[in-house]
């Protein structure tokens, strides 16, 4: 087929190429084409990260429809966690000898600006040597309507307290009519790329993700890779791809059933085959199992994700994973697969390879 002979001879796939791979039911031809691609640039390591996340508040002015984790501030599980409380959580994991925070959380109405510097600072200062990945694009957003300060004052300022780079959420799917339907309080597809634009201006990486398995076409999802190559393409910033696969219980789009497997390693493996300018795309076994995440790892993923500690955003829409995974467990499903684990730190630099 002409997109394996593209593949082979590392040329750009176009979107009517990823609309026919999805078209496709040989999903062996797929992964073994995405994971030529992976070997050409990973060879055999595998990446995971010692990190744990803190969702520091759930109370969210957004509340799309496939969330269900946000809730209103006067909600009788609404939470929101004292700067000391972030401080304790992020103490706690120390011991696992954690090199990343990823930290992100809803957009409290009243929540002042100083908290989140507080917390950047707070948290430099008891953990130097811990990488901070926190706020998506929209929070940042959110960070520029309450400090009345430009988006890219909001980022210069947040890095010069500690911020290390920003997380992939909140990109959704970036067409329009998606957006209009079940997330229209959330700021465009357009929008976050123009922060990201601008966090990779000010030297900032950020990764990029896209939730998948809800109301979007195929169309969609391959138009959404082709606007984030676009921004590679240009400043170069993003380090990951992770698709997000959407868990519909406790949402308002809870009629709709979870992804399967099969769409899972599809999408992990059309990604790696569009995004030909990312050097990881990972695969978050809290969302898809580490069942499925092993498998992957013969689909074009890289990378495997974390031991995460704590988890709200999807356990609160269903999933069953667990919230923690060992380091050791980790390790094991890599080397099953005959890939090399790789510890990382957040930018990709070797802590240790498990030959
Ligand atoms: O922005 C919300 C998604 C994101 C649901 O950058 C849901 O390394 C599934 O972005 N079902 C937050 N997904 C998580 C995120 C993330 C996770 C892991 C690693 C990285 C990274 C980023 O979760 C949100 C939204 O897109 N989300 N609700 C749901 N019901
Ligand atoms: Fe708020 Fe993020 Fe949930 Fe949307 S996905 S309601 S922005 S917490």
């Amino acid at each position: 087929m002409p997109i394996a002979r593209k593949v082979a001879a590392g040329e750009r796939l176009t979107q009517a190429d990823g609309e026919t791979l999805y078209a496709s039911h040989d999903l062996l031809a797929i992964g073994r084409m995405a994971d030529q691609i992976k070997r050409r640039k990973n060879g055999d390591d595998v990446y995971f990260i010692v990190n744990r996340h803190i969702n520091h508040t759930n109370v969210c002015n957004n509340r799309c429809k496939f969330c269900a984790f946000s809730r209103d501030a006067e909600e009788q599980d609404a939470y929101t966690m004292t700067l000391q409380q972030v401080f304790e959580a992020a103490r706690s994991s120390e011991s696992l000898g954690i090199t990343e925070l990823h930290i992100v959380g809803g957009l409290h109405p009243d929540l002042p600006w100083q908290y989140y510097l507080d917390m950047m600072r707070g948290l430099k200062k008891i953990m130097p040597d811990v990488h901070i990945q926190a706020f998506t694009a929209v929070e940042i957003d959110h960070f520029s309507n309450i400090s009345g300060l430009s988006i890219e004052e909001v980022l210069r300022q947040l890095k010069e307290a500690g911020l290390g780079s920003l997380p992939g959420g909140g990109a959704e799917i970036f067409s329009e009519r998606t957006r209009a339907k079940a997330w229209e309080k959330k700021i465009p597809g357009r929008q976050w790329l123009d922060i990201m634009r601008t966090a990779h201006g000010v030297g900032l990486r950020s990764n990029a993700t896209m939730l998948y398995g809800h109301i979007e076409t195929v169309a969609e999802r391959i138009d959404h890779l082709v606007r984030l190559r676009d921004l590679q393409d240009e400043t170069g910033g993003f380090a990951a791809f992770i698709p997000l696969a959407f868990h519909p219980l406790n949402t308002e789009m809870s009629s709709l059933a979870p992804t399967t497997g099969y769409d899972d390693l599809k999408t992990l493996a059309i990604s790696r085959l569009m995004l030909d300018n990312f050097d990881h795309i990972k695969a978050f076994w809290i969302m898809i199992g580490p069942k499925i995440a092993q498998v992957s790892l013969s689909f074009g993923v890289d990378d495997i994700d974390g031991t995460v500690v704590e988890e709200k955003i999807t356990h609160f829409a269903g999933a069953e994973t667990p919230e923690y995974i060992r380091k050791e467990d980790l390790i094991g499903l890599v080397r099953e697969t005959g890939n090399v684990p790789v510890e990382r730190d957040t930018l990709y630099s070797v802590v240790r390879r498990y030959e």
